[in-house]
C-alpha cells in the first residue's frame, strides 16, 4: 500500500486493520488518534479532544512537550544505542541527575514499568539472601490484593485479577497477598518467616483509583523498617507529580525538589518509576535504591539491551526538568482539589454518579451500576462524542487523569463537558 493511500484511511478502516492484523489483547474506545499537543489530541478526521487518560499517566507533561521532543530529536541524531557493553556520554549525567532529583545513591535504568518491577523483585530477593541471611529460595515478598504491577509471568503470579492470570500458569512462588490498606494484616504477614519485602502502590490504579487512609503508607514503611523488611513503592503510575506531590510517598509535601524534611515522607527502600519518567515520549523506567541495597547487583546479574540508552537518558532528564520548572506537582494538587469539588456538585444533581475519589489529578468517579455493567463504557463513548477521552476501569468506574500541564480554564471546560454528558446520559 502506498503512503498516499495510507493517509486517506479513516477511523473505521484503521480500526478494522487493527482488528484483522493485531492481537486482540486490548479493547480500545472507538477513536483513532493522529496528533497530540499539550492537553489535546486529534483523531484522524481532525476532531479535537481533551485527553483525560494521559496514556495511563505517562503523558503528565502533556503531549509532544517541545523540550522533551527536542531533547529526543537531538540525541536521536547523535547516538541512539550503545548497549551497556560500552559506556555512553549521556548515561552518567542522567544517573547523577535522577539520583539527586529523588535522593537515592543509585539508579538501575530499565524501559517499561513491568521490567522495573521485576528488577525491584530481583534486587529485593538478592538483598534478602546476601544481607538479611534468608536461606536460598525461601524469600517471600508481601503484596496487596487488587494490585497492578504489570504483565510478566512473575508479576501476574501474584495478581488476583482473573483475566490477567487465567491460563498463564504455572506461577512464580514466593509472594504473600494481604488486603490493601490493612496495617494489621501487614503486621501479621511481617511476623511470618523469611519475609524480604513489601511491594505496594501508594494509590491503587487498576483497582479504580483506590486511595488508602493517610497513615497507611507511612505506618507501613515504619512496620517494614522495624521488621528488617524492604519497603518497595511502585510509583510507576502515582509518581512524578501525578498525585499532587513529586511522589505519592511524599505525603502532603508539594515542593518540586526532592526533600526529606517533611514528616509525612515515607522514603522507600526501593522506588520504582516508569511512564511519566519520559513524559510519554519513550519507554523509560528506573529503580532507585541506596548503596547497601543496590550494590548487591554485580556485573552480569541483571540488565537490558535498551536500559540506560542515550535517548532515554536525555529524554528523562528533560521530562523531570519540565516537572520541576513548570511546577506540575502544585498544579496537579490545586486542579485536583477543584476537580473533585466540581464533581461533587454534579453528584448532588444526579443519581448516576455516587462518588469521586483520588488525589491530585489521579481521580475516578463511581457510576451507580454493577461492575459487570456497560454503563461506564457507554458514558465514556458519550464523553468522546462531546470531546473528552477517558477510559472505564471495571464496568462502573471512570478514571480521570488529564495531563498535569492543564490550566484552570481548560479544566473548567472539561468539567462542563463531563456535567453535560452525565446529566444528559440515559442508560
Ligand atoms: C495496560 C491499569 C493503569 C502500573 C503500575 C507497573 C505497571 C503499571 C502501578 C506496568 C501499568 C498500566 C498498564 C496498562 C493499564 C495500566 C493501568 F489500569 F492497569 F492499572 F495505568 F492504571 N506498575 N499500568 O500501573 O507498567 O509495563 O505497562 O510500562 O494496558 O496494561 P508497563
Amino acid at each position: 500500500m502506498s503512503e498516499l493511500t495510507r493517509e486517506k484511511l479513516g477511523s473505521a478502516a484503521l480500526i478494522e486493520m487493527e482488528d484483522k492484523h493485531g492481537a486482540h489483547n486490548y479493547h480500545p474506545l472507538p477513536v483513532v488518534l493522529a496528533k497530540g499537543e499539550g492537553v489535546y489530541v486529534w483523531d484522524v478526521e481532525g476532531k479535537k479532544y481533551f485527553d483525560f487518560l494521559s496514556a495511563y499517566s505517562a503523558v503528565n507533561q502533556g503531549h509532544c512537550h517541545p523540550k522533551i521532543v527536542g531533547a529526543m530529536k537531538e540525541q536521536a541524531e547523535t547516538l541512539t544505542l550503545t548497549s551497556r557493553a560500552f559506556y555512553n556520554d549521556a548515561l552518567g549525567p542522567y544517573e547523577q541527575f535522577i539520583t539527586n532529583y529523588f535522593g537515592f545513591d543509585k539508579v538501575l535504568p530499565m524501559n517499561t514499568g513491568a521490567e522495573a518491577v521485576e528488577t525491584a523483585i530481583k534486587i529485593c530477593r538478592k538483598w534478602a539472601y546476601e544481607k538479611k541471611g534468608i536461606a536460598e529460595d525461601q524469600a517471600k515478598i508481601i503484596v496487596c490484593e487488587n494490585n497492578f504491577h504489570g504483565r510478566t509471568t512473575t508479576i501476574v503470579s501474584f495478581s488476583n485479577d482473573e483475566s490477567a492470570r487465567k491460563n498463564f500458569g504455572p506461577f512464580t512462588p514466593g509472594f504473600i497477598r494481604i488486603p490493601y490498606n490493612d496495617l494489621d494484616a501487614l503486621a501479621s504477614a511481617l511476623a511470618e518467616e523469611n519475609v524480604a519485602g513489601f511491594l505496594v502502590e501508594p494509590i491503587q490504579g487498576e483497582a479504580g483509583v483506590f486511595t488508602p487512609s493517610e497513615d497507611f503508607i507511612p505506618k507501613a514503611k515504619e512496620l517494614c523498617n522495624k521488621n528488617g523488611v524492604l519497603f518497595i513503592a511502585d510509583e510507576v503510575q502515582t509518581g512524578i507529580a501525578r498525585t499532587g506531590s513529586l511522589l505519592a510517598v511524599c505525603g502532603n509535601c508539594t515542593c518540586e525538589n526532592h526533600c526529606e524534611k517533611q514528616a509525612t515522607y515515607a522514603k522507600p527502600d526501593i522506588l520504582i518509576l516508569g511512564k511519566a519518567l519520559s513524559g510519554g515520549a519513550y519507554p523509560v523506567s528506573a529503580v532507585l535504591a541506596d548503596d547497601e541495597i543496590m550494590m548487591v547487583i554485580r556485573p552480569g546479574q541483571h540488565g537490558s539491551t535498551f536500559g540506560g540508552n542515550p535517548v532515554a537518558a536525555k529524554v528523562a532528564i528533560a521530562a523531570l526538568e519540565v516537572v520541576r520548572d513548570e511546577n506540575l506537582s502544585q498544579n496537579a494538587r490545586r486542579l485536583g482539589e477543584l476537580f473533585r469539588s466540581e464533581m461533587n456538585k454534579i453528584i448532588a444533581k444526579t443519581d448516576l454518579i455516587t462518588k469521586v475519589r483520588g488525589k491530585g489529578l489521579l481521580n475516578a468517579i463511581l457510576v451507580n451500576d454493577t461492575p459487570d455493567s456497560e454503563t461506564a463504557w457507554n458514558i465514556c463513548v458519550a464523553l468522546k462524542e462531546n470531546g473528552l477521552l477517558a477510559k472505564p476501569t471495571h464496568g462502573n468506574i471512570i478514571r480521570f487523569a488529564p495531563p498535569l500541564v492543564m490550566t484552570e480554564a481548560q479544566l473548567m471546560d472539561c468539567v462542563a463537558i463531563i456535567e453535560k454528558t452525565i446529566l444528559e446520559f440515559k442508560k
